[in-house]
């Protein structure tokens, strides 16, 4: 039997995964059902970097196989090229983009050596699945390397509007790139949409009948698979004793988000103060919990937001603050994430404010942690890929300061009847689509898709047509293909 081989920037402790939740766990089932390998970076950061990987088998049966960076490489692959290029680009942050570093070349030939790393590794009927902006180029070098095996990508960031795109310099470099794959997974339908949209513009990619894209010398497929996470780990959030300024007519609102300029934390900050403003009953009832973990500090864009929300907490405390009550309670570091759910649920309100997200997997922690007889309301932005599945939530501009202030107040004053209905639609959503809905359906649509190109340049092995048919079984469906051209190709199964 086959094995599902992933590839991602960083890898894990298949053993860990529960520690980290979400796309963790179900990567990590999906090595342990498939006696799989991860490959990837292993953190380390050193100047002799020799040709093989490190291979470490795990006691769950899985292996695990990295390799180091050099500084060179770090400096260019890591914090250059993808973030400080794609990552700020994809989240429509141009301003932010260092173009002219001339990243590019060893970004590539990072991917170039990752490949020629992991294609000793290779069995003939693995299926390979690539995670993340970091690897764009992996099926590419692979391919050139004679690797035939299915090849599936999966983005976790947003793809950008087409005039975006089209804007890095290399775009038709990483259009090429991204041809190679059989199947191109994305966050949403319109992240899909705007894939589509570029192709068409910017490289004259063709949409085909049964939905699939033709560019370059190659037929693609493109299909929305969101994230999630597995709601199970959230049932038994117990509201917690204890926080701070925690009183019983105190209100909470939780904020959870790694300290990144796309996250919105400034403005959040500010239309927590409008609130303040607007609705001053609330004086001495009502505090913002802020977790906001630190991230890639290296990346130049990233060094002045610590300050900037610093002083903006500390402004806001001191203009609307009393003797007995501090309005923005905020933590600059990692919580464990059982206590992370019990501060969920012990929050009115959870605030998902970012300016742009691929998912945001916080809102649907947040909505699995509420007590099922008494929940919270979510509050989203409008440009999270989660509001795409939860329109149950209020829905809210992150660039409307007055909005966000004013959807803090309807929370505050909802009654349990609306937020008993709406918690249901957004968990009914969650249960049906969760984590482990996301790999099966996305292993399930490459198994499909590759076994369609087969068929048109010729049969696979007898081995990997029945591993494949293994794969596609698994997500309980199997509908056709298709795109009319004008809507987003869709191949998400039970997600849709
Ligand atoms: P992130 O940008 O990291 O992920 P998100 O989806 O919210 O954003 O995931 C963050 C995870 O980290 C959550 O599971 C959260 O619980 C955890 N976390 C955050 N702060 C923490 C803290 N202080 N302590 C402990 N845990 C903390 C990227 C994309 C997203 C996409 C995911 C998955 O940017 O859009 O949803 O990948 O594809």
């Amino acid at each position: 039997m086959g094995r599902v081989v992933i590839v991602s920037n960083r890898v894990m402790d298949t053993t860990q995964a529960a520690q980290a939740g979400g796309v963790a766990v179900a990567i990590s089932e999906v090595l342990q059902s498939h006696r799989g390998l991860w490959f990837g970076w292993s953190g380390a950061v050193q100047a002799d970097v020799g040709e093989a990987p490190t291979v470490t088998p795990m006691t769950d049966g899985v292996a695990i196989a990295t390799i180091p960076l050099t500084p060179q490489e770090h400096q260019g692959y890591y914090l250059g090229y993808a973030n400080s290029v794609l990552w700020p680009v994809f989240h429509n942050r141009l301003d932010l983009a260092q173009f002219e570093a001339g990243f590019f070349d060893i970004y590539r030939s990072v991917n170039a050596r990752m490949a020629a790393s992991l294609k000793p590794l290779l069995e003939p009927d693995d299926t390979i699945w690539v995670h993340d902006y970091h690897l764009v180029p992996l099926a590419l070098e692979l391919r050139a390397m004679g690797v035939r095996n299915p090849i599936g990508y999966f983005l976790h960031i947003p793809f950008p509007p087409a005039q975006t795109f089209l804007a890095i310099p290399e775009h038709k470099r990483l259009a090429r790139m991204l041809a190679a794959y059989d199947l191109v997974g994305l966050q949403t339908e319109a992240d899909v949409a705007n894939m589509l949209d570029y192709l068409k513009q910017g490289v004259r990619g063709r949409i085909l009948q049964d939905g699939r894209i033709r560019a370059f010398d190659r037929v693609l497929s493109i299909g929305s698979f969101p994230v999630s996470i597995d709601p199970k780990e959230f049932v038994s959030a117990k509201p917690r004793a204890g926080l701070a300024q925690g009183g019983p007519t105190v209100r909470r609102i939780i904020g959870v988000d790694r300290l990144d300029y796309t996250k919105g934390l400034p403005p959040k900050f500010h239309a927590f103060a409008r609130f303040l403003e607007r609705y001053p009953d609330n004086s001495g009832n009502v505090v913002l919990t802020q977790i906001a973990p630190p991230t890639r500090e290296s990346v130049e864009a990233y060094t002045d937001i610590r300050t900037e929300l610093e002083t903006l907490a500390g402004s806001i405390n001191g203009r609307f603050g009393e003797l007995d009550w501090v309005p923005i309670h905020y933590i600059h570091r990692s919580i464990p994430r059982s206590t992370l759910a019990d501060i969920y649920r012990s929050a009115r309100i959870g605030l998902v404010t970012p300016m742009r997200d691929g998912m945001n997997l916080v809102a649907k922690e947040y909505v699995a942690a509420q007590d099922p007889a008494d929940p919270g309301v979510l509050i989203l932005s409008r440009f999270a890929g989660a509001a795409e599945q939860l329109t149950d939530a209020l829905i809210v501009n992150p660039y409307n300061i007055d909005e966000i202030a004013d959807a803090i107040e309807t929370a505050l004053q909802m009654d349990k009847a609306e937020r008993l209905r709406r918690n249901a639609a957004m968990l009914s959503v969650i249960q049906d689509h969760d984590t482990f809905a996301w790999s099966r359906s996305f292993l399930g649509a490459l198994g499909r898709v590759y076994a369609k190109e087969r068929a048109s340049g010729g049969p696979p092995s007898p081995e990997l047509r029945q591993r494949l048919g293994q794969l596609a079984g698994r997500t309980g469906r199997d509908e056709p293909i298709r795109s009319d051209g004008s809507r987003p190709a869709n191949l998400t199964g039970s997600l849709e």
